[in-house]
């Protein structure tokens, strides 16, 4: 049994009820970045109701969004998320019930999952009715808070350092992106100066193997693989002995997709584990489960039971460039409180970013009310 994959979670789920939107105390639109092109076009056009006071002049500031923002944004902005909430606010710039109804089916249609979009809702609600906000820039501040509250528990690097070599094993479903994120993965910390080795433990599909050599290729990152329908538990061995021998510093094993009814594929997970710690006991150090960001709430159960499988400790979610929902991540992060390690915003080599919160919400939020 893992030590740590048990605690993490507990500690990020005790962090997130901190955050809880529902019980934060932070006054409408603190910590919102005065750039913030969603409110400053917000402020432009939807006028202040006469009989409150206008708080407006803590958002607006003249400075354009930094350029790693601005490449979130770029990337997420076809979301159903960013589209539908932007389309919203200029159907219905008056703040009532009904504003914050159709919001509600916003998120959940955009994957938030009921229970989170819910809670979400009805902490802005109480707030409305206590006239917390004079408009609508200021509920898109406060929304704004909420969903990087729900987020920021689980923003947490991976650290690959003080380990050698550090051990992390990818898992998921099939087609998710696993091989491609072990690609970006290599590339990463290649570049950063770790020695880095592959292993090719999907020895299910013909493909597999070949798919991960031409990333290793590419990365000049030596991969270590075993013929096809070799076993992968021992593929898995025998790379970390080899890793070892040649002080490698990460050692990255790929496995195949399986399902939860393919009882044997998960078998193979838990051997894969087992004989891993024969060689070292805290191996592997990190299980990266990927999930595929267009999945919708079924990512909920393949984390449930690739977590009791395998002690997933982090979370990969991709394909979040294009029309994904987006919302999954914050059902996940709501659900489960494992730390979301990394996001794949495309499929070349640099398109894998580090988990930012307020990054990923800023990119979701419509750029401006008018083109949602
Ligand atoms: N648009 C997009 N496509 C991705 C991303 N990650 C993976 N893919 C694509 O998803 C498909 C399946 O990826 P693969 O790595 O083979 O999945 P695996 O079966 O889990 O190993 C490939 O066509 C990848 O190029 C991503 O972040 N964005
Ligand atoms: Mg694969």
């Amino acid at each position: 049994m893992l030590k740590f994959w048990k605690k993490k979670p507990a500690a990020a789920q005790a962090a997130a009820k901190q955050a809880n939107p529902a019980t934060a105390e932070a006054p409408a639109g603190a910590g919102v970045p005065e750039s913030h092109p969603l409110l400053r076009e917000a402020l432009a056009e939807i006028p202040s109701p006469a009989d409150t006071q206008p708080q407006t002049e803590r958002f607006v500031a003249p400075t354009a969004a930094a350029p790693a923002r601005r490449s979130w944004r770029e990337r997420l902005s076809a979301s159903a998320f960013s589209r539908n909430l932007g389309a919203l606010f200029v159907r219905h710039p008056k703040l009532d019930d009904d504003l914050l109804d159709e919001l509600e089916t916003i998120l959940i249609t955009a994957d938030v999952g009921v229970e989170a979009s819910t809670e979400l809702v009805e902490a802005l609600r109480k707030r409305m009715h206590k006239r917390e906000f004079a408009d609508a820039p200021a509920l898109l501040a406060a929304l704004r808070q909420a969903l990087v509250s729900l987020l920021e528990p689980v923003q947490q690097s991976l650290q690959v350092e003080g380990r050698k070599p550090f051990v992390t094993l990818v898992v998921g479903i099939n087609g998710v992106g696993k091989t491609t994120t072990i690609g970006k993965l290599a590339r990463r910390w290649r570049d950063e100066g770790h020695a880095v080795m592959l292993a090719a433990g999907d020895t299910f599909r013909a493909a597999a193997v070949e798919q991960l050599k031409a990333w290793g290729e590419r990365n000049q990152v030596p991969v270590i693989s075993q013929g096809q329908d070799a076993d992968a538990a021992s593929v898995i061995f025998d790379a970390l002995q080899t890793a070892r021998s040649r002080g490698i510093d990460i050692l990255i094993a790929d496995t195949a997709g399986r399902l939860h009814t393919q009882g044997g594929l998960m078998d193979e997970l838990g051997k894969i584990v087992r004989v891993l710690k024969k060689l070292d006991p805290d191996a592997p150090h990190e299980v990266l489960m990927v999930i595929d960001g267009t999945t919708g709430q079924n990512a909920i159960s393949q984390v449930r039971q690739f977590r009791q499988i395998a002690g997933v400790t982090g979370l990969v979610v991709t394909k979040l460039d294009g029309t994904a929902k987006g919302g999954v991540v914050f059902a996940l992060a709501r659900e489960f409180g494992l730390p979301i390690r990394f996001v794949g915003l495309g499929e070349t080599a640099t398109d894998l970013r580090s988990f930012e919160a307020a990054a990923f919400v800023d990119g979701l939020l419509p750029e401006s009310v008018g083109r949602g």
